[in-house]
């Protein structure tokens, strides 16, 4: 007699923001979803690992290839703090219901923190990022990614001011 409650949906949106502490470069990232519309909702579940999931549904694999498991309650957004830049994440998130029944998994979203400043994402930042936001000023670099990171005071340009930032950080300043 287990009521089953809904599959939600997760709409890809992660935003990742970069918090720098002292000389520590902290990922961040900010997960959103679709509000599950039953009645007696009670709240969600955020699953989330370096590995993608092994299952889509936590009563058949528990944490089914995840390593941590958050209870968030009745939200549709939540933050994550203190991800490991340079790494790839992988997140769920189930719906339960005022009777503990949990839903199957939303679909699957992932994504690669990285430092601000970190601009080939490899877990620091040094001459090689200078480089790179020297090659996004000149316009010689082509890979979107690249370019997405460089815009760290978000002007929406690239210039010296950006490069400053990311010699600065390479610096710990
Ligand atoms: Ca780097
Ligand atoms: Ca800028």
């Amino acid at each position: 007699m287990s009521k089953k409650i809904k599959t939600i949906s997760l709409t890809a949106t992660i935003i990742l923001s970069c918090i720098i502490s002292g000389q520590v470069l902290a990922g961040s990232a900010t997960l959103n979803w679709n509000a599950n519309t039953e009645s007696d909702l009670a709240g969600y579940n955020v699953y989330y690992g370096t590995s993608p999931r092994t299952g889509t549904n936590p009563k058949t694999c528990t944490m089914c290839g995840y390593t941590t498991k958050v209870n968030v309650g009745k939200v549709t957004t939540y933050t994550f703090s203190n991800l490991t830049n340079g790494a790839t994440y992988y997140f769920s998130v189930s719906a339960y219901d005022t009777s503990g029944n949990e839903s199957a998994f939303s679909g699957e979203v992932s994504k690669l923190v990285c430092a601000s400043g970190d601009l080939d994402c490899s877990g620091s930042v040094g001459a090689v990022d200078i480089q790179l936001a020297i090659n996004v000023f000149l316009g010689t670099e082509t890979r979107q990614e690249i370019i997405s990171r460089c815009d760290l005071n978000s002007d929406g340009k690239t210039n010296v001011v950006d490069i400053q930032r990311v010699i600065n950080i390479s610096l710990g300043k």
